[in-house]
C-alpha cells in the first residue's frame, strides 16, 4: 500500500505569454472526472472537511493561494501544503480528510471521479473507523 501523500503532477505547457495546466481524465488524472468543483472565500481560520468518502477518487490541487490537508486512513495521519497550480493531491476512498490553513486568496480545484452523492459521505470519525474495521481495512482503498 502507497503513503496517503501521493501527488500527481501536471506538466507546464506555458510558453513567453504565460503558463498553462491540462488536466485529463485517465492520463494526467488517474481517473474518469466525473465532476469539477472548487471552493474559494474559505473564512479566516475556518477548517473543512472532517469526512471520508466511501468510494470516491478525487484530486485536488490549488490554483491559487495554499491550504493544508490532513489526511488520515485510520492507520496513520499525514499531512501536505498545496500551494502549486502545478502539483496535485490524489485522495483515495476510504481516507478521512481534513483541510486547514486557507489563505484568502486560495482556490482550490477539485476533480472528482462520481457525481455528488452524499450517502458517499462518512461524516462521523467513529463511523469511519467502525467501517474501516479489521481486515476489512486492506479492501477498503481502492
Ligand atoms: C471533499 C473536500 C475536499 C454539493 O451539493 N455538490 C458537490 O459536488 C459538493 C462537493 C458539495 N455539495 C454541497 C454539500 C454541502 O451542502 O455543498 C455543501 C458543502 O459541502 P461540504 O460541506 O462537503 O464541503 P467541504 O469543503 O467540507 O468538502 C468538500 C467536498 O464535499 C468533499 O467531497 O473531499 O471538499
Amino acid at each position: 500500500m502507497t503513503g496517503l501523500v501521493e501527488w500527481v503532477d501536471f506538466p507546464p505547457l506555458g510558453d513567453e505569454r504565460g503558463s498553462l495546466v491540462a488536466l485529463e481524465g485517465q492520463k494526467t488524472v488517474p481517473f474518469a472526472i466525473r465532476r469539477v468543483y472548487y471552493l474559494f472565500g474559505t473564512k479566516e481560520g475556518v477548517s473543512r472537511g472532517f469526512h471520508a468518502h466511501r468510494n470516491l477518487l478525487q484530486v485536488a490541487v490549488c490554483v491559487t493561494g495554499s491550504c493544508r490537508i490532513v489526511l488520515d486512513d485510520g492507520r496513520s495521519r499525514e499531512e501536505a501544503v498545496l500551494d502549486s497550480p502545478t502539483r496535485g493531491l490524489f485522495i483515495r476512498n476510504m481516507v478521512w480528510r481534513e483541510m486547514h490553513d486557507f489563505t484568502p486568496d486560495c482556490v482550490l480545484l477539485v476533480l472528482a471521479s462520481e457525481h455528488y452523492d452524499e450517502a458517499d459521505y462518512i461524516r462521523d470519525y467513529g463511523q469511519f473507523r467502525s467501517e474501516l474495521g479489521g481486515d476489512a481495512y486492506a479492501q477498503a482503498r481502492r
